[in-house]
């Protein structure tokens, strides 16, 4: 007979302790810490699957610090969840205080969408502006701007670098996105992410870079002419932190 799984027999059996609380931040920390979200509270966020697109949320769920979250129209099986202060969430009015386009609920893609008719129509709130943590991060990273260039790990094949660009800045961090290819690949990372590099880093380490999709002879791509023929600029090299990981480091102009 199969006995039940559980915790204390398990870490007995392999002479392992549980890693204490304390160690543990109280974001992480499960069911004690409560948020302010309530379920039908609506807000704009980013699609995790398209992080380029920013769309009309509501609160689905609220489990301690985490809150799971649905795009208003569209199926369950989009929901996805986040932390209280996710930076990937904001209040709403933040698009158009900010000029970035909102993607509307499903039904109301062909006609205009308003905050203001959406709520009242639907006798919803918006979530309280309160709520929203990590808001005030407006140092915009110095030496990166929209448009520049750059070499990034593709996280989703994480084995190439790419040629990429800045296709969003927000508060301390930016969208990276890969030329030529849909915003599936894109993700959001500060200046001292492990995942970016300075044009010419792949040559200088004697690396293969992954030229654009469809470039005609991506074995010869070469930054200079692309730049020139894209009329781009790439990131200068000192906006990018050096990272020191256990046994190798890097060093940057
Ligand atoms: N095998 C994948 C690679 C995509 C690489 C994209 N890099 C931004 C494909 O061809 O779909």
């Amino acid at each position: 007979k199969k006995k039940t799984w559980c915790w204390d027999r398990y870490l007995e059996e392999q002479k392992a302790i549980a890693a204490p609380v304390k160690l543990f931040t109280e974001h992480q920390t499960f069911p004690a810490n409560k948020n302010g979200f309530k379920v039908g509270m609506r807000l704009e966020g980013i699609d995790p699957l398209h992080p380029s697109m920013l769309c009309v949320l509501s609160v689905a769920e609220v489990l301690g610090y985490r809150i799971r979250l649905h795009f208003d129209g569209f199926s369950e099986c989009y929901d996805f969840w986040a932390n209280a202060d996710s930076p990937d969430i904001h209040a709403v009015g933040w698009c158009t205080m900010t000029g970035h386009k909102l993607q509307p609920p499903k039904a109301y893609m062909e006609d205009g969408f308003d905050w203001e008719s959406y709520l009242t129509a639907c006798n919803v709130q918006a979530a309280p502006k309160n709520l929203f943590k990590n808001q005030n991060a407006t140092v915009t990273p110095s030496g990166f701007q929209v448009g520049m260039k750059l070499e990034a790990v593709d996280r989703k094949n994480p084995s190439l670098v790419c040629v990429a660009s800045i296709a969003d800045i927000v508060g301390n961090r930016f969208l990276v996105h890969f030329d030529n290819w849909d915003d599936t690949y894109d993700y959001w990372c500060n200046a001292s992410s492990p995942h970016i590099h300075p044009v010419g880093w792949c040559q200088d380490n004697g690396r293969p870079l992954t030229a654009p999709q469809g470039c005609p002879n991506p074995e010869s791509f070469s930054w200079e002419e692309y730049l020139e023929e894209t009329g781009t600029s790439a990131v200068p090299g000192h906006a990018f932190k050096v990272v020191h990981f256990d046994g190798w480091s890097r060093k940057f102009d």
